[in-house]
C-alpha cells in the first residue's frame, strides 16, 4: 500500500512509519515539524538525540534499501497543498497523527489553548474535506485518546466507541446506538471529541472510510525498528509538558529525582506500549471498513493502572523516592476505569504488559543519554485553572 503518515516525525508517528515501511509498504511522512519547533519554545529537548527528519530517512534507506519520503507540509495551514499532495499521490491509506498532542500544553496558557484548538481541528477537517474533494478512498486512521471519555469515578466499562441505549418513545421503546458520551479533561482532549464529530459526519454524508483510535498512554520508547540504528532512535520527553506519566517516572529514577505523583495517585488510567501501539495501527490497517460503514472504533490500550502503584512499583524497582505533589491538573482524585479492547485481542494482539525487562530498558535509556537531562525541567507546571495555579505556587 502507499501509506501517507501525517505526524510522521513525531513520537508515535516515527516508529509508525519505520514499521509500515519495514512490512514494505510504501511510507511517506507528512510533517510541519511543530512539535521540534516547540522544544524550541519550551527550551527542552528529547531525552534521546534526534537527528533530523531528512537524516533519519537517509539512515532508514542505508540500513534496509527501503525509502521513507518526507514532505514539509503544515495540514491546518495549507489547504491547497495537502489537496494539490494527496491527488498527486492517491494514497491508499492515511494515517492521521499531525495534532498537538499534550494536555498540559494545551493548558498552558490562553494562547496555548487557541493554538491546540486552531490547529487539531483545522488539520482534521482540511484532511476530511480535501479527501472529498479529491474523490480519493483511502482508509483514514486517525490517533484518538481513550481521554475524550474522561474519567469518572463510576467504574463502568468503556466500549469501543459505541453505547446502547433505549429511548421510550410515544409508539414503545426505541433501540439505539450512540457515541459515547465525551466528557474531556483538558482542552487537547476536546480537540480529539471535536474530531469524532467530524469523523461521523463524514463518514456519514460521503462515505469516507475512518477508523479512530482511542488511545491510552504510550510507555517505552524502543521498537524493534528504532533499535536497528542509534540514528533511528525514537524521541523521548521527560519535561513536564510532553513528558507521560510512566515515562517520566523511569526517567527520573533513572536521575535520582523523586518520583512527581500528583495528589494521591489515585487516578487510574490506561495504558500501552510503543511496540503494541504500532502493531496496533498495522491491525487496523488491515481491517478496513467499507464504505458506507459508520466510524469503526478501537480502545488502543492493554492494561490499566492507577498512578501510585506504577510509581511503588518504578520506586520498588529503581530504589527511587516517591514525592506526592498537589496536582496541578483539574481531576478526579480517585477514579475507577474498566476498559473493553476486544477488538484488537480478536485481530490477534498479543499485550505487552509491565514487564520488568522492558522498565528497565526505559531506565537503562534514561541512564545513558542522563547528561541531557535539565532536572529544571522536570516538574509539570501548568495548571489547569488560576486557582490551581495560586494553590500549587504556595505549595510547590
Ligand atoms: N501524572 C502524575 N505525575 C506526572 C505526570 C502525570 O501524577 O509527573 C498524572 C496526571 O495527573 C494524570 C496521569 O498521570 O492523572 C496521566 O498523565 P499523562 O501526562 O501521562 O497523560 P495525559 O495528559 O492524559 O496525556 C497522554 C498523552 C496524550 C494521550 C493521553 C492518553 O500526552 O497524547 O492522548 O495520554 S489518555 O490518558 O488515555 O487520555
Amino acid at each position: 500500500m502507499r501509506i501517507a503518515v501525517l505526524g510522521g516525525d513525531g513520537f508515535v508517528g516515527w516508529p509508525t512509519a519505520l514499521h509500515l515501511s519495514d512490512l514494505g509498504h510504501e511510507v511517506h511522512i507528512l510533517d510541519n515539524l511543530s512539535r521540534r519547533w516547540i522544544d524550541t519554545e519550551l527550551g527542552v529537548q528529547s531525552l534521546t538525540p534526534m537527528d533530523s527528519i531528512q537524516e533519519r530517512c537517509r539512515i532508514w534507506h542505508q540500513e534496509t534499501g527501503k525509502r521513507i519520503h518526507f514532505h514539509l507540509l503544515n495540514l491546518a495551514t495549507e489547504y491547497e497543498r495537502l489537496k494539490g499532495w494527496l491527488a498527486d499521490h492517491r494514497p491508499d491509506a492515511v494515517i492521521h497523527f499531525a495534532e498537538q498532542r499534550a494536555a498540559p500544553y494545551s493548558m498552558k496558557t490562553d494562547r496555548h489553548k487557541v493554538y491546540t484548538v486552531t490547529n487539531n481541528t483545522n488539520a482534521t477537517h482540511n484532511l476530511l474535506a480535501a479527501l472529498v474533494e479529491t474523490g480519493i478512498d483511502a482508509h483514514l486512521l486517525h490517533l484518538g485518546t481513550m481521554g475524550v471519555y474522561g474519567y469518572s469515578s463510576v467504574g463502568a466499562p468503556i466500549p469501543e466507541g459505541y453505547l446502547d441505549i433505549r429511548i421510550d418513545t410515544p409508539s414503545g421503546p426505541c433501540d439505539q446506538q450512540i457515541l459515547y458520551p465525551t466528557r474531556p479533561g483538558s482542552v487537547y482532549h476536546m480537540t480529539k471529541s471535536l474530531d469524532q464529530i467530524l469523523f461521523q459526519f463524514y463518514a456519514q454524508n460521503d462515505g469516507l472510510r475512518i477508523t479512530d483510535l482511542h488511545q491510552g498512554i504510550v510507555w517505552g520508547t524502543h521498537t524493534e525498528q528504532t533499535r536497528r540504528h542509534e540514528q533511528l532512535v525514537n524521541r523521548f520527553d521527560y519535561d513536564g509538558d510532553y513528558g507521560t506519566v510512566l515515562n517520566r517516572f523511569l526517567i527520573q529514577a533513572a536521575i535520582g529525582y523523586p518520583l512527581t505523583v500528583h495528589g494521591t495517585g489515585g487516578q487510574t488510567r490506561a495504558f500501552i506500549h510503543i511496540q503494541d501501539s504500532v502493531r496496533c495501527i498495522e491491525l487496523a490497517l488491515r481491517d478496513a471498513p467499507a464504505p458506507g460503514d459508520r466510524v469503526r472504533i478501537f480502545n488502543q490500550m492493554t492494561e490499566t493502572h492507577r498512578v501510585r502503584d506504577l510509581a511503588e512499583l518504578v520506586a520498588r524497582l529503581t530504589g527511587a523516592r516517591v514525592a506526592y505533589l498537589p496536582n496541578p491538573r483539574k481531576e478526579a482524585d480517585e477514579n475507577e476505569l474498566i476498559v473493553m479492547n476486544d477488538q484488537f485481542l480478536a485481530l490477534g494482539l498479543q499485550p505487552i504488559t509491565l514487564a520488568e525487562g522492558l522498565l528497565t530498558e526505559v531506565v537503562e535509556v534514561a541512564r545513558k543519554y542522563a547528561h541531557r537531562i535539565d532536572r529544571a525541567r522536570v516538574p509539570a507546571v501548568s495548571a489547569w485553572t488560576r486557582d490551581i495555579a495560586q494553590r500549587v505556587e504556595h505549595d510547590p
